[in-house]
């Protein structure tokens, strides 16, 4: 019954080569998907201003193109990012020099994590192994994430006398509850990927070899559906965590009238009863 709803993808199959221009992520955009590689992997794709740089202007222009409909994060090499740059830290912190930590979080971090929370897409984070610090952060902030079986996640902030930040304090006790993430950010240990599906911190975890063709699959799948809905159950979702019920049901009525004059709705209804696939368009 419900194989009626099984979609089929309208997206024009567009294949970009990876964007040149970047230094420190490669980007490519085939069939609807954003894959945007962190690619410092001489340092565990350790954030320094280029990185952060690079990666906020590549998830601005995946969320402006319309061609693009989801996106995965990934890493090159055997990290997923081991978070800010120490050595970039390190040449700066000469004597007398005074730290403003909070104005880099504002300036580098926090707009990176406001846009992945609050664009339309879909975003997937693919562990491919070590994610700390803002790493642990980034992969947190997106709507899923596949973790490699050789993926980790440390809360590493403690380590050097800093908070979890960059929404790590938002994201890990709504993914894993208040006990569970306080726990983790208070002694910064290392959990491994068997650990991290077992207290919901990962959707699903697979074998290193197949991390890149199954989250490219579960993005294409996404690219596929209606985009509106998508959009629409994210920021619902999203809402939830601070609404109350009444506030939630009046977010739910009023998107859902947005989501039944799509053209996608139309097209799921008479596919289900025209018992053929669905051909969705995002809009
Ligand atoms: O600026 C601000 O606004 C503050 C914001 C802070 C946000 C944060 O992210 S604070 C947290 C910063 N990150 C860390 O403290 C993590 C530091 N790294 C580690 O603890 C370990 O490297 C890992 C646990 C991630 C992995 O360990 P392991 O044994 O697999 O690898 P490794 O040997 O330690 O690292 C490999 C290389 O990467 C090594 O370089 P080398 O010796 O081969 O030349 C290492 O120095 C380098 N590397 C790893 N992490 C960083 C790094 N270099 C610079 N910055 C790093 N974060």
């Amino acid at each position: 019954m419900q194989e009626q709803f099984h979609m089929t993808s309208t997206i024009a199959p567009t294949s970009q080569p990876v964007t040149s221009g970047f230094q420190t992520i490669a980007v490519a955009t085939a069939d609807g998907v954003c894959t945007i590689t962190l690619n410092r992997p001489d340092v565990l794709n350790a954030f320094n201003d280029q990185l952060t740089t690079e990666l906020g202007e590549s998830l601005k222009a995946a969320e402006r193109d319309t061609a693009v409909r989801a996106i995965v994060i990934t890493g090159a090499g055997r990290a997923f990012s081991s978070g800010q740059d120490l050595a970039d830290l390190k040449q700066k912190y000469v004597p007398g020099y005074v730290p403003h930590l909070g104005d880099d979080l504002r300036r580098r971090y926090n707009p990176i994590i406001k846009r992945i929370r609050e664009m339309d897409k879909p975003i997937i984070a693919a562990v491919n192994g070590v994610a700390a610090g803002a790493g642990c952060s980034l992969a947190l902030s997106c709507d899923m994430r596949i973790a490699s079986d050789q993926a980790s996640f440390i809360e590493v902030f403690i380590h050097v006398g800093l908070i979890p930040d960059s929404g790590s304090t938002f994201m890990l006790p709504r993914l894993v509850g208040l006990g569970k993430a306080m726990e983790l950010c208070c002694t910064g240990q290392k959990i491994d990927a068997a650990e991290a599906l077992r207290i919901g911190l990962v959707n699903q975890v697979v074998p290193a070899a197949e991390l890149a063709a199954k989250a490219n699959k579960l993005a294409a799948q996404l690219a596929a559906l209606p985009a509106r809905a998508i959009a629409l159950t994210k920021r619902l979702l999203n809402q939830s965590m601070q609404n109350d019920l009444d506030a939630q049901l009046d977010a739910e009525m009023y998107d859902q009238e947005t989501a039944g004059k799509t053209a996608d709705h139309h097209e799921g209804v008479m596919a289900f009863l025209e018992k053929r696939k669905a051909s969705f368009q995002g809009r």
